[in-house]
């Protein structure tokens, strides 16, 4: 048993088309737990933060720019493997090449939206978590 944290975020594809429910339900129903959450509408310095790796790359203002586009539902998720567990949920970046039964793969069509966002490491998670939440904001397990 591997107990994790992880920063899971619904895109403002996923709020504006009420897709927030769904995807907690999954959440829920895989048994990970939800410790912390926060409808945010995120300023562009904490954008650049979160994409700091992709700066510079050809996709990378678009990117920014849909991000701050409008609300944003922040969460801490903890689980047994809690990290990888997400990523395999959320499925491939490219929604298209994503498999059925992942959330892009059932809920998405395009690369730029594609709905969801879950931290691709532990040490990632860490930072992205810090971003959006302060210490005091995450329940304790
Ligand atoms: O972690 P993940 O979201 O699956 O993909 P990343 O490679 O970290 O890219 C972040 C974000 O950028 C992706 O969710 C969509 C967008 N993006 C894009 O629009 N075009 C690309 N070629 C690669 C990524
Ligand atoms: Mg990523």
């Amino acid at each position: 048993m591997s107990l994790q944290k992880t920063f899971v975020m619904i895109k403002p594809d996923g709020v504006k088309r009420k897709l927030v429910g769904e995807i907690i339900g999954r959440i829920e129903r895989k048994g990970l737990d939800i410790i912390a959450m926060k409808l945010v509408k995120m300023s562009k310095e904490a954008a650049e933060k979160l994409y700091e790796e992709h700066k510079g790359k050809s996709f990378y203002q678009d990117l920014v720019s849909y991000i701050t586009s409008g609300p944003v539902l922040c969460m801490v998720v903890a689980g047994d493997e809690a990290v990888a567990v997400m990523r395999k949920m959320i499925g491939a970046t490219d929604p298209k090449e994503a498999s059925p039964g992942t959330i892009r793969g059932d809920l998405a069509l395009s690369k730029g939206e594609n709905v969801i966002h879950a931290s691709d490491s532990e040490e990632k998670a860490k930072k992205e978590m810090s971003i959006f939440f302060s210490d005091s904001e995450i329940i304790a397990g």
